[in-house]
C-alpha cells in the first residue's frame, strides 16, 4: 500500500497529481512533502532507519533551510524550486555507482528538455546548465555495508520556478561571484513551470529504467553517452578544478568510467600537467 505524509492539503493534492497520472507504473512506496525541511536528504537519511520503511521512496519540501551540495556545500533552496531526494536500495557494486549518477542526470535533462524545449548542458560531474548557467544539480549519498553499497539517496535540486535574485544573493560560498545561475521559468520567457508534471516526469523515468542499472551493456551505454555529452560542451564551459589549496583552471582531456578525469593543467605553460581529479560524487553516511 502507498503510504503519503504532507504538511497540508495543496501538498497532498501535489502527490494524488502524481499519482493519479500513473496507471500503476511507478515504482515508489512512499510519498513525504512537507513546507520545510533542513534537507530532504537528511530526512530521507533518518526514514531510512525506520525498519518499516518500503523502497523507493520519495521526500520533497517546499524549502531546505541548509539543503546541500557535495563536499558540505550549500545549495540555496526558496519556494518554488523542486527539491527533492529518492531512496534506492541498490544490488550495484561501489564502481558501478557513477552509472546511477549518470542515468539521474540523463532523466534530469530530458525532464527539463520536455518543458522548455531546450537541451541542458551537462557540466562534469553533475552540473545541468542552460547556455552556461546553472540550472539543477545532483547529489549522491551511498550507504555502505560490509564494503558494498546497500542504499542510494539521489538529491535533485531544480531551480524552477524560485526566484533567481534571491536564489542567487543567497549563494554564499567562495566562487559566487563568479557562478551563473538561472531558473526553467525565468528560461520560459516568465512562464510558471508546472511542478507536479516535472516530478511526475522524473519518477516515471526512474520506475522505467532504474532496473536496467544492473545491466552492463546498459551501464556501458550510459558511461558512453555520458563522456559524449561532457565532450560536446567542452568548448562552451570553463573548469576550474582544486587539488587541496592549489585551484586552476584546467580543461578535462578524458572522463574515466568510475567518473573521474583526466585534466590538462592550463596555468603551468608550456608543460601543462595532466592531472586525475575524482568526482567526489557521493558521500558515504555513517
Ligand atoms: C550540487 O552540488 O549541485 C548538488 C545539489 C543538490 C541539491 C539537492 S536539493 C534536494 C537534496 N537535498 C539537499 O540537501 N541537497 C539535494 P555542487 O556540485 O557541490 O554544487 C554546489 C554549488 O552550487 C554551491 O557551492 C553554489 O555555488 C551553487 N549553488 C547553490 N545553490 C544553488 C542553486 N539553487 N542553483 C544553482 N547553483 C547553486
Amino acid at each position: 500500500m502507498i503510504k503519503i505524509q504532507c504538511s497540508n492539503i495543496q501538498k497532498l493534492e501535489f502527490v494524488y497529481n502524481i499519482l493519479n497520472k500513473s496507471n500503476g507504473e511507478l515504482i515508489f512506496q512512499e510519498f513525504y512533502f512537507f513546507d520545510s525541511l533542513v534537507s530532504t536528504q537528511d530526512y530521507a537519511y533518518k526514514l531510512s532507519k525506520n525498519p518499516d520503511t518500503c523502497y523507493p521512496y520519495l521526500v520533497l519540501s517546499e524549502i531546505q533551510t541548509k539543503g546541500r551540495g557535495r563536499r558540505g556545500s550549500n545549495w540555496v533552496s526558496p519556494k518554488g524550486g523542486v527539491w527533492m531526494s529518492m531512496v534506492f536500495e541498490t544490488d550495484l557494486e561501489a564502481n558501478d555507482l557513477f552509472s546511477m549518477l549518470i542515468l539521474t542526470a540523463f532523466i534530469i535533462s530530458d525532464a527539463i528538455e520536455s518543458h522548455i524545449h531546450m537541451t541542458p548542458q551537462i557540466k562534469w560531474p553533475n552540473d545541468l546548465l542552460i547556455d552556461g548557467s546553472k540550472v539543477a544539480g545532483i547529489l549522491m549519498d551511498t550507504e555502505i555495508e560490509y564494503g558494498k553499497p546497500t542504499k542510494v539517496t539521489l538529491g535533485i535540486g531544480i531551480n524552477s520556478n524560485n526566484d533567481l535574485v534571491v536564489t542567487k544573493n543567497k549563494i554564499w560560498d567562495k566562487t559566487a561571484g563568479e557562478i551563473k545561475i538561472t531558473t526553467l521559468k525565468s528560461v520560459n520567457g516568465g512562464s510558471e513551470i508546472n511542478n507536479s508534471e516535472l516530478v511526475y516526469f522524473i519518477l516515471y523515468k526512474f520506475s522505467e529504467l532504474i532496473h536496467k542499472l544492473n545491466q552492463k551493456l546498459y551501464r556501458n551505454e550510459l558511461r558512453h553517452t555520458y563522456r559524449r555529452r561532457i565532450e560536446e560542451s567542452l568548448s562552451d564551459l570553463s573548469y576550474k578544478f582544486r587539488i587541496n589549496d592549489y585551484e586552476f583552471k584546467g580543461e578535462i582531456v578524458r572522463v574515466n568510467d568510475d567518473g573521474s578525469v583526466l585534466v590538462k593543467d592550463l596555468e603551468q605553460l608550456p608543460n601543462n600537467k595532466i592531472v586525475r581529479i575524482d568526482s567526489v560524487f557521493h558521500s558515504p553516511l555513517s
